[in-house]
């Protein structure tokens, strides 16, 4: 009974309810998430439609000396949001990281990349600071130069305002003479942004239905999931990609002790991926206190690797 009081009293289940009160419903992308959803996640960086993985993992390589070029001699890497086993070495490695700072709200994914980080490279000081990053942190005192570190383009799911308070928020977390190495993902054929948000093999459209099931999972939801189906759109005017559900048939539910209803074609809107060009990405910066240093790309313009400085 407890069990189920808090859980239908989380943050999740208010979002949830308040998101699918409204007219125009929306859950937040940042649910996506849970166990299965990090799982499905994992498995859309491989398809062979969804470029920004291998394309930010190709640059990372490629500018391994043009990153160490700018580093100082003693830098310490603060990672925002937990560290891909993957990317996350790269850089260490190509600024010769002394220390590494890890934040993330999940302190779960926090200690399993922290952990398996530490385990791999014995010389390297490893600090997880438990926190939400989208608000400045105190973090502990470092030594060496601070070089932040935001991967994947995760600045695309932020709308341009949210964008810009979260960038300041770097800004007075890394504080003066700090660089942040930023990935951007830049505008392009509209195919191939519907494509890399609708492969052939259907994963990312379980990973959009996978936010229903965790309803139904943990907020006791009666949500009928066959009913739905995945839609990504590019929305020109705004630059983004937006991911729906849509009810193919009128249908009613329960989520988290709430009764809803939907109309055949209404749908939930689930995430944004906004995409830059060179220009906007550079106002970006500027924006939020930011000073563009350096910017790598793909022969093909897939994908933007951004050095700004303080
Ligand atoms: C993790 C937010 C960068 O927008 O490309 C991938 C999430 N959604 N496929 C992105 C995602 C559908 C991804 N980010």
């Amino acid at each position: 009974m407890t069990e189920t009081l808090t859980r239908l009293d989380s943050p999740f289940a208010r979002d949830v309810v308040r998101g699918l009160a409204q007219h125009r419903k929306t859950i937040p992308a940042r649910y996506f998430y849970d166990m299965r959803g990090s799982e499905l996640f994992e498995e859309i960086t491989q398809l062979p439609e969804y470029y920004p993985t291998r394309t930010e993992l190709g640059l990372l390589r490629d500018h391994a000396a043009d990153l160490a070029r700018f580093a100082g001699r003693h830098p310490t890497v603060i990672e925002f949001g937990a560290g891909s086993a993957t990317k996350t070495p790269l850089l260490l490695d190509a600024v010769a990281a002394q220390t590494y700072v890890g934040i993330d709200i999940s302190a779960d994914f926090l200690e399993e990349s922290t952990a398996a980080l530490s385990a791999s490279r014995p010389g390297l000081e490893v600090v997880a600071v438990p926190g939400d990053f989208t608000h400045a942190l105190d973090l502990p005192p470092l030594k060496g130069e601070r070089i932040g570190f935001f991967s994947g383009s995760t600045i695309g799911n932020f709308e341009h305002r949210a964008a810009v308070d979260l960038l300041r928020s770097f800004r007075a977390t890394l504080g003066e003479d700090a660089l942040l190495v930023i990935a951007i993902d830049t505008r392009k054929n509209p195919h191939l942004l519907e494509a890399a948000y609708d492969d052939a093999a259907g994963v990312t459209a379980e990973f959009n239905l996978n936010l229903l099931r965790r309803i139904n999972r943990e907020l006791e939801g009666t949500i009928p999931v066959e009913a739905f189906e995945h839609r990504a759109i590019w929305h020109d005017g705004l630059g983004r990609i937006e991911m729906h559900l849509v009810a193919r048939e009128d249908v009613t539910f329960e989520a988290a002790g709430e009764h809803f209803a939907m109309r055949g074609g209404e749908t939930i809107h689930t995430e944004n991926s906004y995409k830059y060009t060179l220009p906007e990405a550079r106002l970006l910066a500027r924006t939020a206190g930011w000073e563009p240093l350096a910017f790598w790309t793909d022969e093909r313009e897939m994908f933007g690797l951004h050095v700004w400085t303080t």
